[in-house]
């Protein structure tokens, strides 16, 4: 009976301490044109990020996703939310901005673990191939990212 009071207590804290993010969708900011903003963001398991479109024409698309998590996709012009359980580092872009290099990148957690950071770069690095303007902004958001040892 009390630990029953007690778990509960506990997940009303667990919840109260989830927070939510915002990472808005811009034709202009302070990355140039056509960016997720903030572009890069490191949030702890269990909060949720809003994307918020504040032009028109944009949405989100996940690229990689840690493993074990699921891929998400909003619908254009639509505000979204996901909530990440996983740790480690998700990839995303706009699919039709991606030639523009409107791309995203979520750190969940305090660190990721390095022995994940060979593969998580090398998708990175897929997406940005595919990108001909903005061309340095995915590898300097990656660059944010904090690596266990
Ligand atoms: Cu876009």
């Amino acid at each position: 009976m009390r630990i029953g009071v007690l778990l509960i207590a506990l997940g009303f804290c667990l919840q109260a301490n989830a927070e939510e993010h915002h990472v808005k969708m811009l034709n202009f900011g302070t990355d140039g044109g056509m960016v997720f903003e903030p572009g890069f963001i490191q949030i702890n398991p269990g909060d949720s990020i809003t994307f918020v479109p504040e032009n028109t024409g944009h949405h989100v698309k996940s690229h990689s996703v840690p493993t074990g998590a699921s891929p998400w996709q909003s619908e254009l012009d639509e505000p979204f939310t996901v909530t990440l359980d996983q740790e480690g580092v998700y990839v995303y872009y706009c699919p039709p901005h991606l030639m523009m290099n409107m791309v995203g990148v979520i750190q969940v957690g305090e660190q990721v673990d390095a022995v994940s950071r060979d593969e998580v770069t090398e998708q990175a690095e897929q997406l940005g191939r595919r990108a001909f303007q903005n061309s340095a902004r995915l590898g300097n958001l990656m660059q944010q990212i904090t690596w266990s040892e």
